[in-house]
């Protein structure tokens, strides 16, 4: 497999880039500042985002995608539940739970916090946001105090790509009292790949 990974340090990318460090495959990284706004990217994903992963000269974007793609093609590895297998029903469920009930908050907050110019920003929201995120992450909370990791009782890409949201909600003081997650991310933590930011 040739892949050039457009990426951008420890944001969405990092995902990425675990899954490929983990998976063993070996890849060109392209990292600049301001490498979301560069006509390359904006030719590779219309809306200027990273990560971007050009996989056998094809371009593919949204990190949960791209690492997906990567542990189905690395089957050696073993880093995902099989196709059509329950395990990868959870896969789906976890991955689609992360992005939609958790980290879609977290991105309202940061848009009008410093994505969007000051004049759209609008801050009425930020409190909720921080709400609706903490309860979806109790929930996995919950799950998680009861099992070490999402899928198949053992570590998988669907901890990479829901990891990483957990992790969002660390960094931003969202996980107060929530042990399970706590210790869920130690484990991560520990995996000598992990790309994470760890501040
Ligand atoms: N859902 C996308 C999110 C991609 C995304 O928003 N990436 C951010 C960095 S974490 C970005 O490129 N931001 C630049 C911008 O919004 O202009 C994914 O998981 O890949």
């Amino acid at each position: 497999m040739d892949v050039t990974l457009y990426e951008s340090g420890t944001s969405r990318s990092s995902r990425c880039r675990w899954t490929l460090l983990e998976a063993g495959i070996t890849f060109n990284s392209v990292a600049r500042p301001n490498l979301s706004k560069s006509d390359k990217v904006k030719i590779l994903h219309p809306l200027g985002k990273l990560p971007v992963a050009v996989i056998d000269n094809e371009a593919l974007f949204e990190s949960a995608a791209i690492c997906t793609y990567l542990a189905d093609h690395t089957p050696d590895v073993d880093l995902i539940a099989a196709p059509g297998s329950w395990g990868r029903a959870l896969h789906d469920q976890w991955t689609s739970f992360a992005l939609t009930e958790m980290e879609a908050w977290l991105w309202n907050t940061a848009v009008n916090k410093f994505v969007l110019p000051t004049e759209q920003r609008i801050e009425a929201g930020f409190e909720q946001n921080a709400m609706m995120y903490r309860r979806a992450a109790s929930m996995l909370n919950d799950v998680l105090l009861h099992q070490d990791y999402l899928v198949e009782e053992r570590f998988t890409v669907t901890d990479i790509i829901v990891g990483w949201t957990v992790n969002w909600g660390r960094r931003q003081g969202l996980l107060e009292g929530l042990s399970g997650l706590s210790a869920y991310l130690d484990r991560l933590f520990e995996r000598p790949h992990c790309a994470f930011a760890k501040d």
